[in-house]
Formats: C-alpha cells, structure tokens, sequence
C-alpha cells in the first residue's frame, strides 16, 4: 500500500515538473490536470456575437448544440482569420489551408520549440485542421490567435489578505477573511484580467508567468537594468512558492473552431504582505491599469479568469 502511495506520489511530481516545461515534456504528461471539481465550461464567451476587434458575427450556436457530438446540419461557421494574423507576425502559423507547408504542422505534438500539445488530450484533425475540443464557436479560421489548435498561455494570481490601517484582516459578508489579487485591466477590449499572457516558443510556463507580470503588472520593459535588478530580486522571493490553480482550456472571446486559449494559472500568495509590501505596482505593455482587487462571486472578469479566483478563494478558505 505503501509502495503504492510512493508511486502516485512520485508520478505526480513528475507530471508537474514536465508539464511545465513546453515543448521538452512528453504528451502524457499533458493530459489536462484540473484542480478536482472544475471542469472547463461550455462555451459562453467563445460564443460571444461579435467577434473581437473586428465587426464579424459568429454563427448563432445553441447551448446543446455546442458539442461537436450533437448533429447540427445547418452549420455554417463564419470564416475568419485577421489581417494581421494573415501578416505572419513572429508567432503566427502560416495559412495550411491555402499554403503548402513542408514539412506540415507537427499537430499534438511539437514543432521544435512550438508547444502544439493540449492540456485537454490529443484534439482531432478534420481534413487536417485542429478541431476545438470543447465543440462550436460559430467561426472557423483563427479570428485574432496565432497559432492552429491551442494557443498556450499562462496566468499568475498574486494573492494577499485584505487588512486595515492596524493590520486587521477584514472580513466579507460571509464572515471569512477577504482575499486581494492583482488585477490588470487589458488595452484591447478594458476588460480587468489577470496579468496573463502567451507563452514565447521555448518558454517555459513558470517563467511566463513571471515575465508577463513584470511587463504587465510593474512595467518593467520601461525600466533601466538598474531598476530591472531590483525587480528581479522581488520577484525572486514572490514568485518563489506557487501553486498551479489550473491547467486546460480557457473560455476566452477569440476562440474559433480551429483555434484556441489554454493556460496554466498559479497562486503566488503572500501570507502576511511582507514581501508584497516592497513591490511597486505599475502598469506596462498590454495593461492600461494595474490594480489590488478584492476577490468575491460578484467579479466580473476576462475569459474565464473568475473560475480560477474561485478556486483561490476556496483554496484559502477566504470570503466569496
Ligand atoms: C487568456 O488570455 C489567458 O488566460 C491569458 O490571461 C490571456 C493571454 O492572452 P494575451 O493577454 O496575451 O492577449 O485566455
């Protein structure tokens, strides 16, 4: 029995330590490892009627006729793919639909260092394009996103209790302590979000999160080297502990039929603010403003940034 546990214990550890590490991880060790009880929703924001940055409407998908399992012979996605991704900016895939790729797009693998693994388990091809596997979006092509199939991200979740002037933890109307996080609101759509973004080729997830909140949430690319080393050293003792929240699809607005956000979201949690205290707060690239926000069942956040908080709260045992 012992034996056993030890052995459980030890394939754990593994799977976390490989799963961080992009495109040099297996694909076992990629299946999707929700926290227990959160399941990736059905689409509500990747239906949402117009497309972002853009005036194109999604072809209206019902609730149950969102999975890809129920028959719906009148489909007609929109098709979709911006200029911009058309471009072939530095992160984005060529068009495999019009274009001759050689060699082709290495799907649910990798393609030296671009993670094409999903967290959710290896997804279909339909005529060799990736099929989204948590079903229809009403639009097909890969609206805004770089890559075919998923598009990998990462999101840290700064945490600290709330307190007054004396240091006293405050409580919500339900009696328990209250929770703050760092909170960015996003350039594109003013949306409040947390500091997350896209994981670079070869990144690895942990360090994303850590880059992403220094361009984000302290605008360290404005900073001099002498500033940067001063932050680094921060974000060394911040960012020492974490624990992963969650791990798999995203519900975020740009999804299509074809492409699609995946994240792996940690909690980096000052207990008692000592470390948290020295961090300047100051918002760069994609965010327009940075702020502490108290976590409650009231927010109303980007994607699906808000599941991630809730399983925060419940982790912490704080107000919701
Ligand atoms: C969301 O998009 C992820 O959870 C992450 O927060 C974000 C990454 O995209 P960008 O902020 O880089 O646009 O799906």
């Amino acid at each position: 029995m012992l034996r056993l546990a030890i052995f459980f214990f030890v394939l754990s550890i593994k799977e976390v330590t490989l799963g961080n590490r992009g495109c040099m991880g297996n694909k076992a060790t990629a299946v999707a490892r929700l926290s227990p009880g959160m399941k990736p929703k059905c689409h509500i924001k990747a239906r949402c009627e117009i497309y972002p940055r853009s005036q194109i409407k999604r072809f209206p998908v019902p609730d149950d006729k969102v999975p890809w399992t129920t028959k719906f012979p009148e489909y007609k996605p929109v098709d979709y793919t911006s200029e911009s991704i058309l471009k072939r900016p530095v992160y984005a895939d060529p068009d495999i639909r019009t274009e001759k790729v050689d060699p082709p797009l290495s799907f649910n693998g990798c393609d030296g260092k671009i993670n094409r693994v999903s967290h959710m388990g290896d997804y279909e091809l339909v005529d060799g394009i990736p099929r989204n596997p948590q079903g229809r979006t009403g639009l097909m092509g890969r609206g805004t996103l770089g890559r075919w199939g998923p598009n990998h991200a990462a999101d840290p979740i700064v945490t600290r209790w709330k307190v007054d002037e004396s240091g006293k933890i405050i409580k919500g109307p339900d009696g328990k302590p209250v929770l703050q996080f760092v909170s960015v609101q996003r350039r594109d759509n003013h949306q409040w979000a947390l500091p997350g973004g896209m994981v670079d080729a070869g990144e690895v997830v942990t360090a994303t999160v850590r880059r992403e909140f220094g361009e984000e949430a302290m605008n360290s690319i404005q900073m001099s080297s002498e500033e940067k080393k001063r932050m680094e050293k921060e974000l060394d003792e911040l960012f020492a502990t974490g624990r992963e929240i969650f791990r798999g699809y995203v519900d975020d607005p740009r999804n299509t039929d074809n492409s699609w956000m995946e994240t792996v979201a940690f909690n980096f949690h000052d207990e008692d603010g000592s470390c948290l205290g020295k961090i300047n707060l100051c918002a760069g690239d994609d965010a327009m403003n940075v702020r502490w926000t108290d976590l409650s069942g009231t927010l109303d956040l980007y994607a699906s940034h808000v599941d991630f908080l809730e399983e925060v709260a419940k982790f912490h045992n704080a107000s919701w």
